[in-house]
């Protein structure tokens, strides 16, 4: 505050406060200016990458303008305020975005024209911010829109990671990883140098009593690393609203200690020391539905989640309220267990720093706590060592000690003598050494608990969280089915589509409002209609050819049958079931006569996504797939009626591409393992059918759009279980066709059969875990009817046409709203309506 202008001198500065650019002329000028003085070139010196630069700086002031009034009125009116902790925010790329946000993508498009660019070229510049893995990070960015686009007062809190996902490349056939080095060149955050927070690692607690004669703890830091705030503006959809997204990046601290190394000649070292602690925000972790449990790991999640809660609370104790106010005032989401250490640290702050009692404490940190739940994989459920912890937090393992006796406390009373059940719902798991299990802190520290599609969020409550439903009754838990932001799914990966429903539904009220598609079922017979929404998805196939014609070489068929399956490479997801289903089709194609071949439907099956570094199961997976396409892509039998492709690099950007070009996509994981999935949505809603599982949000998309217009097929969610017990216990057959698609590998039709062993055995010898033998012959016999019904064009168009106008339930601004409603408890806040 001491940074305020008094009143006598502000009307200087109301005078010349920053302005936006409205029209096409001052765009020109601001972008010019900055070509000219922001980055010191000019007319005889300014590339694609310049005039990306120059676009988005121009963009950049716009938003800032926005962010400033948005911030300083959410102070002003003092409600309650959502903060959004998520280790990941899959962001993509930035300009586009912010250009159709804020309405000024035609004025950018004809300035740049003017000076001499096409648009494209200067959007394809940007490089993607990929600081997430997969389906979870990219919900955190697709919940960023939508809590902007809604008015929502709400901030994002994360990881300025210096490295974000690796970059795949594919060297003859094997996944390669290269760093993602992303900052230069990044217009979109904010340093801001002011805003740090020093985070205390290792150390000891020192027990004391104060005048009082309370027992008090006070923990003793070992070594400090400082935290400073980057900040990214988000804009919402045609709204002032511009909210920020936080993240930290790592930082020597500036103690005392460093300069004593320093002044003792320890230069060296001091750099070292520099260097330790910058590694804390320097990469993301590659692995997606996979815990590790490396220290880094846990000191990052620490740092963030302090730096997060101390900034948080700052901002609270500003408005100088009674501590108990704290949850009216504040609802922080975690996405995942990730940020689980949040609890505990504000637990902290609040009895060790403000001196609270315990009792009252913890009711202000359950009122302010939701958990989301986003997988049910055993391998992906946290748990840390206590050893580590001790050592690292010790403070904190105190208090979830402390958390772990008052709840079991409590349990006991309500189930006494039921010593399994305590053992089964402890914080501790008893093993060697004894592990924190962070998913049962954050259930007992939230006031909700959700899953993210509704299977899913039925199995959290029937399998892993059971005895907790019993505990706490069924009210702490819920379902939020997850969704997209139709804003970049739709109208900015597929303007042509988006253009084309807007001049049937009379406007672009439908990116606010997806309900309103359903008014599409109402020209699903009109032919013209149909042409034209053929005509898109032609042309969008087109678009992808080109992408795979660049990053393949391969040139393929826009006129065939697109099947996609782009996710991360996993053995749930089971690509092994995919590419085993289009040896089988190669081999069928083999086999029959030229006349059989010519009423065959030609068919390229594309496939990306990255697999963990350290993953050899998901690395074989691609190695097969990229094996397979060798031999088929250039079997002159075959030519074009079967090509296989593996786009490298799957990304956001690439998405953008890929899902509006899809005939077919897969979505075709084991029955119960995937969460929700959040790229069957974005296919549908660009016009694509899928072949899918009963799993996931696939059964709610069904739902919606009707039996008749999804491919599904295989056992369900509740067979599973048996099904696997049979496999080790009743003995194991296999498919008889997926029999003949192994001899084939065997024989070594794709290569040294050796690289395909681990992934033959786990299926024939190893008891099949994921199903992929159970299954195939079910998988096969859809996709012949996938052929069969491609062949009939206007079935097939009718279906696309009444699956976009259904999809409306699955916007991110009906899943904001739902969160906001039945967790956060925080209502919207429209800047526009300024008093
Ligand atoms: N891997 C689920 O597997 C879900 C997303 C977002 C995942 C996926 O089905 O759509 O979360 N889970 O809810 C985790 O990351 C733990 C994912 O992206």
């Amino acid at each position: 505050v001491e940074a305020s202008i008094p009143e006598p001198l502000r009307e200087a500065w109301r005078k010349h406060s920053a302005a936006e650019f409205t029209s096409k002329d001052e765009f020109e000028r601001e972008f010019v200016r900055h070509i000219e003085t922001t980055l010191a070139r000019s007319l005889y010196n300014c590339d694609e990458l310049a005039a990306y630069s120059g676009t988005a700086l121009a963009f950049r002031d716009r938003l800032i303008i926005e962010w400033n009034r948005t911030q300083q009125r959410q102070t002003f009116t003092d409600q309650k305020r959502v903060y959004y902790l998520s280790l990941e925010f899959l962001m993509g790329r930035a300009l586009d975005n912010a250009m159709l946000n804020v309405g000024m993508k035609d004025v950018a498009r004809d300035g740049l024209a003017d000076l001499g660019f096409r648009i494209e070229d200067a959007i394809s510049q940007e490089h993607d911010a990929a600081l997430g893995n997969g389906g979870l990070g990219r919900l955190a960015a697709c919940f960023l829109d939508s809590m902007a686009t809604l008015n929502y007062p709400a901030w994002g809190y994360g990881l300025r990671y210096r490295y974000g996902i690796f970059k795949q490349e594919i060297v003859n056939g094997y996944q390669m990883e290269i760093p993602d080095y992303w900052l230069d060149n990044n217009p979109w955050e904010f340093p801001r140098h002011d805003i740090t927070v020093d985070i205390q690692f290792y150390g000891h607690v020192r027990k004391y009593q104060d005048e009082d004669g309370k027992v008090c703890h006070s923990w003793e830091a070992g070594e400090t690393v400082q935290a400073v705030a980057y900040d990214v503006p988000i804009p919402g959809y045609r709204t002032k609203t511009t909210n920020n997204l936080r993240l930290w990046s790592s930082k020597a601290s500036s103690g005392e200690f460093d300069f004593q190394k320093f002044n003792a000649g320890d230069y060296e070292s001091a750099v070292a020391d520099q260097q330790t602690a910058e590694t804390i925000s320097a990469v993301l972790y590659p692995n997606d539905n996979l815990e590790r449990g490396k220290e880094l790991r846990l000191k990052q999640q620490y740092f963030w989640c302090a730096a997060s809660l101390y900034d948080i609370v700052r901002r609270f104790k500003k408005t100088n309220r009674a501590w108990s106010e704290f949850p009216d005032q504040v609802a922080i989401q975690l996405n995942d267990t990730h940020p689980t250490l949040a609890i505990v640290e504000l637990q902290r702050i609040l009895i060790d720093v403000e001196g609270l009692e315990w009792d009252e404490a913890w009711r202000i940190v359950i009122g302010t706590f939701g958990y989301t739940n986003h997988t049910v994989l055993p391998e992906a459920l946290e748990k840390w060592s206590v050893p580590l912890m001790q050592n690292l937090l010790p403070r904190h393992l105190q208090i979830i000690y402390d958390i772990n006796l008052f709840f079991l406390q409590s349990v006991e009373k309500r189930f006494p003598n039921d010593r399994d059940m305590l053992s089964r719902v402890s914080i501790i798991e008893e093993s060697h050494p004894k592990m924190v299990r962070m998913a049962h802190i954050a259930i007992i520290g939230s006031h909700k608990v959700n899953g993210v599609a509704e299977l899913h969020s039925d199995l959290i409550k029937t399998t892993i969280f059971k005895d907790f439903v019993e505990i706490y009754g069924p009210d702490r838990f819920t379902n939020v089915t997850n969704g997209i932001t139709p804003r970049r799914w739709l109208h900015q990966a597929n303007p042509a589509l988006s253009a084309l429903i807007a001049e049937k539904l009379g406007g672009y009220e439908f990116l606010t409002d997806l309900t309103l598609l359903d008014k599409l079922e109402a020209f699903v017979d009109d032919k013209k209609f149909r042409q034209e929404w053929a005509h898109i998805k032609a042309n969008n196939k087109l678009r992808l050819a080109r992408l795979i014609k660049d990053v393949t070489g391969y040139s393929v068929n826009p006129n065939s049958l697109f099947d996609v399956q782009v996710k991360r490479i996993h053995e749930y997801k089971r690509q092994q079931l995919n590419i085993f289903g289009v040896i089988h089709r190669y081999l069928s194609l083999k086999a029959m006569t030229p006349e059989e071949r010519k009423k065959v439907v030609p068919r390229v099956s594309i496939f990306g996504g990255k697999a963990a570094p350290g993953y050899w199961m998901a690395k074989s997976i691609i190695y097969l797939i990229n094996s397979v396409a060798a031999v088929v892509n250039k079997d002159d039998e075959i030519g074009d009626l079967l090509k296989v492709i593996f786009i490298e690099d799957y990304n956001v950007s690439k998405a953008e591409i890929i899902c509006p070009a899809s005939d077919i996509s897969e979505h075709i994981s084991t029955a119960g393992t995937e969460a929700s999935g959040t790229s069957n949505m974005k296919f549908v809603l660009n016009g694509g059918l899928i072949i899918g599982t009963c799993d996931g949000a696939n059964i709610e998309i069904t739902r919606e759009i009707g039996e008749q217009n999804i491919f599904l097929f295989g056992n369900l969610a509740e067979d599973v279980e048996d099904l696997r017990h049979r496999h080790f216990y009743g003995g194991f057959q296999l498919d008889p066709q997926l029999k003949r698609v192994f001899e084939t590998i065997k024989e070594g039709t794709f290569g040294d059969p050796s690289s395909f062993n681990s992934l033959i055995s786990s299926i024939e010898e190893h008891g099949d875990y994921y199903l992929v033998s159970d299954d195939f012959n079910s998988y096969i016999a859809t996709h012949e009817m996938v052929d069969k019904e491609f062949q009939n064009q206007e079935e097939w168009l009718a279906k696309s046409i009444t699956s976009v106008a259904r999809m409306g339930f699955f916007s991110m601004d009906r899943v904001t709203n739902e969160y906001a409603d039945s967790i956060w408890n925080v209502e919207p806040l429209d800047i526009a309506d300024e008093a």
